[in-house]
Parts: C-alpha cells; structure tokens; sequence
C-alpha cells in the first residue's frame, strides 16, 4: 500500500511560526521549524514530492534535492596516514617560567591556562578500523597560545622508521593494506611492511619499539607521547638550546597483551575512544605533564649519536626529563567532524620562542602538513575553522580563496602600503615577531645521507636489553606472529638476520618461533654495533606501571542473590582508589541482590567480556552460579581474565565458574577469595600492579 503523505508526517505538531518565532510545538515541546539551507520552513520531511499517489520524483523538488546534495558531499578525504583519530579539549598549564630558556608566551607564567586541543590516532588504518591495531599512536597537541598556534605532532614511540622525509611514502605504502589486493587492514602483519623494514636497517630501532607492548595501549590515558625530533628553544636573549618534548602520563604506562588486543577489536572496536569519553564526561580529567629534555651543541657534538637523527633516543638517564608543567584533558567535542575530524596539525605551526632542528625528517614534514591539509579541506582558509583558528588576535593580508569567511574590511591588502595608521592595516613588528634562529649554514648541495646518521642497530639493542623479561617475551612474540604472517620465508629469515644484531636470544627466539630451517648470518651492520650502551629503565612500561588501581575500571560479575554488604564495600573501595566498577549481569536490566534490593547492571554478560576491564570480580550466589556455569561466555570472561593475568576477586561460591574454566587448579595470588565487605579494600590495593606477571609463564601465549 503506498503511503498517503498524512499517515508519514507528524499529526501531532501544531506550527506556531510567525511573529519572529521559529519554533513550534512538537511531541517534544517547543522547538525550532525545520528549514532548508536557505532558511525557507519544511512542511514535510518524509515524503518527496511526486506526480500522483505513485508517480515519479518532480525535479522541481529544492527540498529534496539539497538534502541529496548536501548527504552525497557529507565526507572529505580522510586523512593519508592518522585517519582513525580522537579528540579532546584541555588546557596546558607551566609549573614554572622558563623565561631563562625560551621567551614561548606560554611558557612564561606559572599557572597561566593556554586553551589545548589533542588529537590521539592510529596510524595504519582507515577512519572505520578499530582502536586495538598493533600501531604507533598519533599524539598531535595544538596550543592556541597568546603568540599564534604551536602544534606538537607527535607519536606514542620517540623514534621514526625512517632518517629521511623521501622515505615516507614508502614506508607508508609498505605499510598500510597492499595494493593489489587492499588488505590487510590496520596491520603490519604482512609481506609488505616486512619486506620494506628488512631492507632499511635504520628502521631497526623502530621495529624493536612497534614490536613492545607500546603499539597495543590499554588506553590513550596511560601511554607516553614524544615530540620525536630535536628542536631549539629561544630565549630573550637570542640563546638557543636543544629540546626534545615528551608527554608523560600522570596515571601511569599501562598496555594490553596480544590475545586481550584481539579480542578487544571484535568486543568493542571503539574501545579507545570509549575510554577517552568515558573518563572526561564523568569527570576523570586525564594528564599529562610534559618533559623537556634540554641540552647543547657541546652535549649534541660529544653525543655518540646524531641529534638530527629522528631513529634515536637520547636516554632519559644521560639527559634528565625535566617536567615543567600540565596538560589536562577536560572537556569532550561537541561534533566529532566539525572538531576531531577537521582539526588540522602543522608541523610549522611554531612560535616565537620555539624553532626547528635541521632534523631532515622534521625540514620535510614542515612541507608535507600545510600541504595535506589543502587536499583533506580544500581551501587554504582551514585556518578559520575554529577548530583551527588562532585563539589570539591575527591580522594578515591573505584573502579570497574557497569558502573565505573572514573577510577584512578596508582598502589595504599589500604592505607595504601608504595608507596612514588603521586604514594601512597590520605592519610587522620586527622586535615581537617570530624570528628564525640565525644557524650558521653553509656547504655544498648534496643528496646524501650524513655518516653520523649510520648506526642503525646499536640503540634497538639498547631498548631490547632495557626491558623487562616478560617484556622482551612478548617482543619475540610479536616478531614471531608478524613475520608467521609474512608468505615469503626470505623475508622472514632477512629479518632475523637482522635480529642477531640487536641480541642472539631475541633472534634465536624468533628463528625457533617461525621454525627457520637454518640461521642466517647476521646482516652486515653499516657500522659495528656498541654493545656497551647501559640500558635505559625509562623505557620499560611495565617498569614504569600505575602504583594504584586509579583510573581503572573494575568488571564485576553478579546475579540474583548477590551480596549486597560485598558489593556496597567494593564500590566505596574503589571509589576511594578512584576507580570505577561496572556490573555485568546475565540480562542487562539488573539483579536482585541478597538484601532484597534491584541493582541496575550496566552490561550483559555478552557485551562486557572481561578483556574490557583491568581486574574482574565473581559475584554470584550459589544459584548464581548453577545457572552460568554452563555459559560459553561466562567460562571466556574468568578463563581469559586468567589467562590475561588479571586480578580476580572471588566469592565462594564463584568456584564452580574457575572450575569450568579450567583455572580452579591453578589460583594463586592474582585469584583473591572475597569473603566479606571487609575484603574489598585490600582486594582493590591488590589490583594496583594490574597484572600478576609472575602468571605468565604458567598460561603462555597470553
Ligand atoms: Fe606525520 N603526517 N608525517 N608523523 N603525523 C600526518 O598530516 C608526515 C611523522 C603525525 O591527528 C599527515 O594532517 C611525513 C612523525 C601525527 O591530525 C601528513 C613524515 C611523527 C599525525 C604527515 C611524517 C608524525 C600525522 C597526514 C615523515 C611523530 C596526525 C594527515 C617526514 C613525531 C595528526 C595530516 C592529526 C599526520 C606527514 C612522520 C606524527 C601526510 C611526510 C615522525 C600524530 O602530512
């Protein structure tokens, strides 16, 4: 039966327009009169209008058509690497002036709020992909300080795969999904990218670093964010010293194990950017404070590497990380596209006080940012998006161009001009305007690669030896899966070559894993390795943990009958610890608890798998549990707890749900017995280390 355009539209509004007032009454109350584009009231947004009952589609249809219109042109290229990004609003804020080392406006009044705006990203994979890719993450910062936009984009990782900018669109393209075939999405795992790293050995100490447990973070809030390259910071007086930023967490570095990184993707793709939202709207602002290493040219010369050369550290432990301030995270966006989606990072977004390195990857990022943002906006005037705009007054002479909303008024547009005072517009200003810091620079035009730039193994080797031995476990772990997805066994056996030179056991390691028929010899290193390089603690996540459970979410499983004293004491447990609980409960609804009253779950047992949380809780009732014993879903949320050596609270008569299993046997201090409301404060300390690492060796390929 065809509709009649009365059954479609709403009966029930009666339109009050006229007088001014653009709103009617609807079911909701009072609200505004829909409209087109052009501001002219819809009658009907249901039906498009057509010749007769059941004819055709009138072209005269304006309606309509804007609508289609304005739907089929609703995206913009996605971004060519970071597609898949999230974003927030803060605010950074000094502990101190560091007017002695840079005259940077925002640096100079301890206290002083400049507005932030951050985006955390993904690398590899396209906007729709999900957050748990074993990827590097984007950490781009814009400030919208007093003196013009600073943006510092950076990554979770301090190092690069590669020394020179040329190199970018080959390390992407060997990356992201291959060409002929278009998968596999969001994924190293394949000939490609192996091949690629296996035949650039300054790619080396990158690829130790994307095989750690730094490329699958359990959150944005617990992970790290470097600035990568060396900059300079300016002082007043013109002085200059070397910089390299980094970010570090207040809560904590925290990731998740391979097994949870995957199973995490199918139970919630969106886990990263849920946490992020989760953690702002209820008002647990995440920080950071941001590190400056500072150093000079007589430290860079001396340094047994190459400042400029973005695949290298300087360890934390030669040059200290000197924490000068906060950046807090307080408030979500309000339109993912308008914010999120149209921020645009520059590289050269800089201020005074603040310049660039000759790092050869930075001088070419400084090209490829004002440049992608043309394709991804489409007009040069994405400065005036607000999500871009300076927060400062800007005064300059460009004009015109697409979608040019900010036009000034007046005659002048070139400088300079003779048209006196206002009417001449804004004049530079030679003493308070960025000046470039004046780097003798002189030599011969060459396409070369500096000699100092050569040592491409030395500080992979260094990383390895610095992390913790389950840490250097999951690194051979990693290598193994990636390359046992690699078809070609050249390649797989070119990489292991190359491991010899960062260390035997991880290559041997690896050599068994893919169960290589023979050892290669080791690749020909451009320079020896220096194997006398100490290793550096502050490059161990696990080394540089939470020392609380704050921040984390606790995942309890209850039915009909549970404890109510039990639940009651964990709750303001954790709420002391600053954490929070969720109830997974058979039907979503909620439960009964033993004193009679309804407790609201938050999820069902199917959509809130334990690998969504940092430490699980078995609440049931004896009939509780009869009745989910028997549940696949149950069974996976206490196995892979286990096996993802969280922390699990238990009632007794959780047993029979350990026992399915199959843990019952194998509890130790990880497995916590809750006996009563007393129990659930040193329950939730108990958490705090997140996970039992002494576990692994029993469950394995975790
Ligand atoms: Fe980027 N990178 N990149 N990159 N990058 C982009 O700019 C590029 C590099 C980073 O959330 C693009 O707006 C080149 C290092 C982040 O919007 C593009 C080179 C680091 C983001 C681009 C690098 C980064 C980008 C794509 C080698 C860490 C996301 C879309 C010289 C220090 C920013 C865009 C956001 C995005 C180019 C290497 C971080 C194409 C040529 C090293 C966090 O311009």
């Amino acid at each position: 039966m065809p509709n009649s355009p009365s059954t479609a539209s709403y009966a029930d509004q009666t339109v009050t327009r006229g007088e001014g007032g653009e709103t009617h009454q609807h079911a909701g109350g009072e609200v505004p009169v829909l409209t087109t584009q052009q501001g002219v009231p819809v009658a009907d947004d249901q039906n498009s209008l057509r010749i007769g009952r059941r004819g055709p589609t009138a072209l005269e249809d304006f309606h309509f058509r804007e609508k289609i219109f304005h739907f089929d042109h609703e995206r913009i290229p996605e971004r060519v690497v970071h597609a898949r990004g999230f974003g927030a609003h803060g605010f950074f804020e000094p502990y101190e002036s560091l007017a002695d080392i840079t005259k940077a406006d925002l640096f100079q009044r301890p206290g002083d709020k400049t507005p932030a705006f951050v985006r955390f990203s993904t690398v590899a994979g396209s906007k729709g992909s999900s957050d748990l890719a074993r990827d590097v993450r984007g950490f781009a910062v814009k400030l919208y300080t007093q003196q013009g936009n600073w943006d510092l984009v950076g990554n979770n990782i301090p190092v690069f795969f590669i020394q020179d900018a040329i190199k970018f669109p080959d390390i992407i393209h060997a990356a992201k999904e291959e060409p002929d075939r278009g998968f596999p999405q969001a994924q190293t795992a394949h000939d490609n990218f192996w091949d690629f790293i296996s035949l650039n050995p300054e790619s080396m100490h990158m690829a130790l670093w994307i095989m750690s447990d730094r490329t699958i973070p359990r959150s944005f809030r617990f992970m790290e964010g470097f600035g990568v390259h060396t900059f300079r910071l300016i002082n007043a007086a013109g002085k200059s010293t070397f910089v390299k930023f980094h970010w570090k967490p207040k809560l904590g570095l925290q990731s998740v194990v391979w097994n949870e990184a995957l199973k995490i993707n199918g139970a919630d793709p969106d886990f990263h950017r849920r946490d992020l939202w989760d953690a702002i709207q209820s008002g647990n602002f995440p920080e950071w404070e941001l590190g400056l290493q500072l150093f000079d040219e007589v430290f860079a010369e001396q340094f047994a590497f190459d400042v400029l050369d973005a695949t290298k550290i300087v360890p934390e432990e030669q040059v200290p990380v000197r924490r000068v301030g906060r950046l807090v995270l307080d408030r979500c966006v309000d339109n993912f596209f308008a914010e999120t989606e149209q921020v645009a990072f520059c590289t050269q977004n800089i201020v005074p006080g603040i310049d660039f390195s000759n790092d050869p990857l930075l001088q070419g990022r400084n090209f490829s940012y004002l440049d992608t943002q043309l394709k991804r906006l489409g007009s040069p005037n994405f400065t005036y998006l607000p999500i871009n705009a300076p927060k400062c007054p800007f005064h300059h002479f460009q004009q015109d161009g697409h979608m040019a909303f900010h036009n000034p008024k007046g005659r002048a547009n070139y400088e300079p001009n003779s048209w006196g005072g206002a009417a001449g517009g804004p004049r530079e200003a030679p003493d308070a305007g960025f000046t470039s810091y004046p780097s003798e620079e002189e030599g011969p035009k060459l396409r070369i690669r500096a000699e100092t730039f050569a040592d491409h193994y030395s500080q992979a080797r260094q990383f390895y030896l610095s992390q913790a031995e389950i840490e250097q476990r999951h690194i051979a772990a990693a290598f193994t899966f990636e390359l046992s997805k690699v078809e070609t066994p050249a390649i797989r056996a070119r990489m292991v070559a190359h491991l010899l030179n960062v260390d035997e056991v991880l290559a041997k390691a690896v050599a068994e894993g893919l169960r290589l028929k023979a050892m290669p010899a080791p690749a020909e290193p451009a320079r020896p390795v220096d194997k006398s390089l100490k290793p550096s603690p502050a490059l161990s996540i696990v080394g540089n943990g939470p020392q609380s459970f704050k921040g984390r979410k606790l995942g309890a499983l209850v039915t009909d009958g549970v404890d109510a004293g039990l639940l009651t004491g964990l709750k303001a447990a954790l709420e002391a610890e600053g954490a929070l609980l969720k109830l997974v409960a058979p039907m979503v609804g909620g439960v009964t608890a033993s004193d009679g009253a309804w407790i609201d779950a938050d999820e069902k047992i199917d959509g809130g798998p334990s690998v969504v949380f940092d430490a699980v809780a078995l609440l049931v009732s004896d009939d509780g549990a009869k009745l989910l014993a028997d549940e696949a879903t149950v069974r996976d949320f206490v196995a892979d707890a286990f096996a993802h050596l969280k922390f699990i609270g238990y009632v007794p008569a959780a047993l029979p749900l350990l026992e399915k299993a199959g843990v019952a046997a194998a509890l130790d201090a990880g497995t916590i017995e809750l006996k009563a409301a007393a129990d659930a404060a040193g329950f939730v300390k108990s958490c705090a280390p997140l996970r039992l690492w002494a576990r692994e060796a029993k469950v394995k390929r975790v």
